[in-house]
């Protein structure tokens, strides 16, 4: 096992890592920025390095400096946490480069998926069930419509550098697909520098749907079941849970197997996500995520598995501490992201906590940086914590989240709280019949 290893994040995932280091015997090392120095993740790590002013482009996502910092410190292996360098191919070519260990799957892996037209075509040459639309990259207005006309409207353009919701276009009639053509292109060129795009049928209802995979990189690989990550705002999730309310074991069990499967053929190493739209009793391949995501501690939580520790392994070389036939599901998890912003419009609110208080007990995780004084400075996302709820069933995760949301007291600035007291009472939420549009219409309707 690897005796140190540089974390290369901040905020509630740094916090993570660290944990799940200690936890191995593995010594840490916190990056930081100047505005980060009074940082949780900064006290807990056994060393830290300042490494640059607070913008992110000058501190967390500086490669230079994120190297140097390893190389002084003399980590082995470098984590990523999610967002920042995680899915940066250059990144960890240049860290690999640097005799790093980057923790995480290859730099051509990144690549491959990073690109959304070359990851569509690998996943449905390996039978992931794929949204019907082009068969790779659409070149001019003509062919676009030729492909729209015989799928049918709707349909969505969507750039190939893309992803997470940035670069689409939807055209509901073919009137309109002129200028969700070239808008898709002219937006996907000015962004990402590149104006590759494609054209999928746009499914109307979907829910959203991720299968958590985890390769050793060795032609094995794993699946953990799925989570429901439909209710969201803007392409930020707010509330996720496993296992997904519409999902059967059976559909569970043979989605799980097509993506495990497909993942292993690739020799994929680590932990990935492969996401989905779920419509009508199908799947729908849309993007693949090669990082640890956000939500990662709902499957945790089910499973019974440390996601974080089998990530060391791996990249350590050692073999996963599990088999697909040792995962079973226990119970229901629960989690909600706690942002310091004000509601109605989620605008974003920094500022000094003056009082703090975690919810605990039976079934409750609270994964946060913050502590009693704490700056939240304005540079960073605006999430401060993720509350993390397990119980026996649903109804049981759901009492537990009230009860925990009812513990928790963050004074000093606004959060997200309220929304998911609300949440709690309405039925589409207890009775987990919503998809992908449910909470933005709730949100119009409701907070005007
Ligand atoms: C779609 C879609 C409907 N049909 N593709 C948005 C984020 C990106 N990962 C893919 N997205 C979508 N792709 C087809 N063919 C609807 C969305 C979408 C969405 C997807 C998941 C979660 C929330 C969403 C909100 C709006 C649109």
């Amino acid at each position: 096992m690897f005796s140190k290893v540089l974390i290369a994040n901040r905020g509630e995932i740094a916090l993570r890592i660290i944990r799940a280091c200690k936890e191995m015997g593995v010594a840490s090392v916190a990056i930081h920025s100047t505005a980060d120095a009074d940082a949780m993740h900064v006290r807990m790590a056994d060393e830290s390095v300042c490494i640059g002013p607070p913008p992110g482009s000058q501190s967390y996502l500086n490669m230079p400096a994120v190297i140097a910092a390893a190389e002084i410190t003399g980590a082995e292996a470098i984590h990523p946490g999610y967002g920042f360098l995680s899915e940066n191919a250059s990144f960890v070519q240049i860290v690999e480069d640097h005799g790093i260990k980057f923790i995480g799957p290859t730099a051509e892996h990144i690549n491959l998926m990073g690109d959304k037209i070359t990851a569509k075509t690998t996943m449905k040459n390996l039978g992931v069930p794929c949204v019907p639309g082009s068969d790779g990259g659409v070149p001019t207005l003509a062919d676009a419509h030729r492909i729209a006309d015989e799928m049918g409207y709707p349909v969505i353009v969507k750039a190939t550098a893309g992803g997470g919701g940035r670069g689409m276009k939807l055209a509901k009639t073919k009137k309109e697909l002129d200028y969700a053509f070239q808008g898709a292109r002219s937006e996907a060129k000015a962004a990402f520098g590149n104006d590759e795009v494609y054209i999928e049928k746009y499914l109307t209802t979907p829910r959203h749907i991720e299968i958590q995979v985890f390769g050793d990189g060795k032609g094995r690989a794993v699946h953990l079941g799925e989570r429901d990550c439909s209710l969201q705002r803007r392409h930020q999730k707010v509330l996720e849970e496993a296992p997904g309310p519409s999902i059967t074991p059976e559909m569970r069990a043979e989605i799980g197997k097509t993506c495990a499967d497909a993942v292993a053929a690739i020799n994929y190493a680590g932990a990935g996500t492969i996401e989905f739209l779920y419509e009508n009793g199908g799947f729908y391949f849309i993007e693949m995520n090669t990082r640890l995501q956000v939500e990662h501690p709902v499957t945790e939580a089910i499973f019974g598995v440390d996601l974080v520790r089998e990530q060391l392994r791996v990249a350590a070389g050692y073999d996963m501490s599990f088999r697909q036939e040792d995962l079973t599901i226990r119970g229901h998890a629960i989690e909600v992201r706690i942002n310091a912003e004000k509601l109605p419009n989620f605008t974003p609110c920094p500022g000094r906590i003056t009082q703090y208080h975690a919810p605990g007990g039976l079934g409750v995780r609270m994964d946060s940086a913050l502590y009693d004084g704490y700056s939240i400075p304005p540079y960073y996302d605006s999430l401060i914590a993720k509350l993390i709820v397990h119980g026996p069933d649903r109804a049981a995760a759901l009492a537990r989240l009230k009860r925990a949301l009812g513990e928790l007291i963050v004074d000093g600035v606004d959060t997200t709280t309220p929304l998911f007291h609300a949440l709690l009472e309405e039925d589409a939420v207890l009775s987990g019949k919503y998809n992908i549009h449910w909470l933005e219409k709730w949100l119009a309707e409701n907070t005007g």
